[in-house]
């Protein structure tokens, strides 16, 4: 079949909701806003256990990064270790001192990260209406660092949905809607509360440890699907953030039109809602199947990069 000719994203989101000015003319972290005392509050009331999980990927695996096509791995180098000390020209410190040093050089939308609001844009506008110009040579407005420097702290609920559709990873291009949510925790008996943070499993990157290079051929994530429901359903909801396992966080190209990334627009550039990319779900989703909590204290620092499109994160979830 011929691909759909697919429509520009100002016709396709035309009239669809926006949060532009909601939080002001200088806004750069949109739906956090909805994060407040209140919620950090509520969500801290929800652990009980002490359980810990790290949701970041690890940089460096030897079984891969996988990253969106055309970015590359994160590389790190050693800069010194033993040998250097070995070598007659090496720094003599006091005592014997030795150190390692090492650097890496990393795609900051690569590995676990969150974008920054200004990541993604059509129209010549970012979110709240910001020029793109300004990202030239680096995000002057709607970069990650306001989100770092607030932090990200609330109730989430994760929402296994590769385990309600009773598979071990979803499939290449496989959608689901925000009424798939809402049964995926009817099924898992936790209520999507108003103003929570979004978790959603779908183990797809297993297929890039299985498959490798190969996971790239014919690459279409599966995700969540643009509807005007759906964007709807998120601003009534009023989600802060989604966190999910795959690269983009929703189906690469949508089926129904061929546009690539519309959520991308329709909810981080319209609505402000933060987005975190490639977490590890899998110790959390395998305990939250067996003690039956779906709802838990979320806390996620990205690094504070001054004009950065996104940072890498290693977000925390405590029971
Ligand atoms: C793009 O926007 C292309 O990628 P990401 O999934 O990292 O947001």
């Amino acid at each position: 079949d011929a691909p759909p000719t697919a429509p520009a994203l100002d016709d396709l989101l035309a009239g669809a909701p926006s949060n532009w000015g909601k939080w002001g003319p200088d806004d750069e972290v949109g739906s956090l806003n909805y994060l407040g005392p209140e919620q950090v509050l509520a969500a801290v009331r929800l652990v009980s256990s002490g359980k810990v999980f790290t949701l970041q990927r690890l940089i460096g695996d030897p079984k891969g990064d996988p990253v969106w096509p055309g970015r590359a791995p994160a590389e790190r180098t050693q800069i010194l270790d033993e040998s250097t000390w070995d070598s007659p020209d090496a720094p003599q410190y006091p005592g014997g001192l030795h150190y390692a040093d090492d650097k890496i050089n990393a795609f900051l939308q690569g590995s676990t990260q969150y974008d920054g609001l200004g990541h993604v844009w059509y129209g010549g506008q970012l979110w709240n209406g910001y020029d793109a110009r300004t990202t030239v040579g680096g995000m002057d407005k709607a970069s990650v660092e306001p989100i770092a420097r607030r932090g990200v702290v609330g109730r989430a609920v994760l929402l296994d949905v590769a385990r309600f559709r009773g598979k071990d990873t979803l499939d290449k291009g496989e959608t689901f809607t925000h009424e798939d949510l809402l049964a995926c925790a009817e099924a898992q008996g936790v209520q999507i509360q108003q103003r929570d943070i979004l978790v959603v499993r779908t183990n797809f990157l297993q297929l890039f440890f299985e498959q490798g290079e190969a996971f790239y051929e014919g690459f279409n994530e599966p995700g969540l699907v643009y509807s005007p429901e759906l964007v709807q359903w998120f601003q009534d909801m009023e989600i802060p953030n989604l966190v999910t396992d795959t690269i983009a966080n929703e189906v690469t190209a949508d089926p129904n039109n061929g546009v690539a990334l519309v959520l991308h627009n329709a909810l981080m550039r319209n609505l402000g809602v933060t987005f975190t990319e490639i977490t590890d779900l899998e110790e959390l989703a395998a305990d939250c199947a067996e003690d039956g909590q779906y709802a838990f204290l979320y806390v996620a620092a990205p690094l504070k990069v001054a004009q950065g499109s996104g940072s890498p994160v290693n977000p925390v979830v405590i029971k």
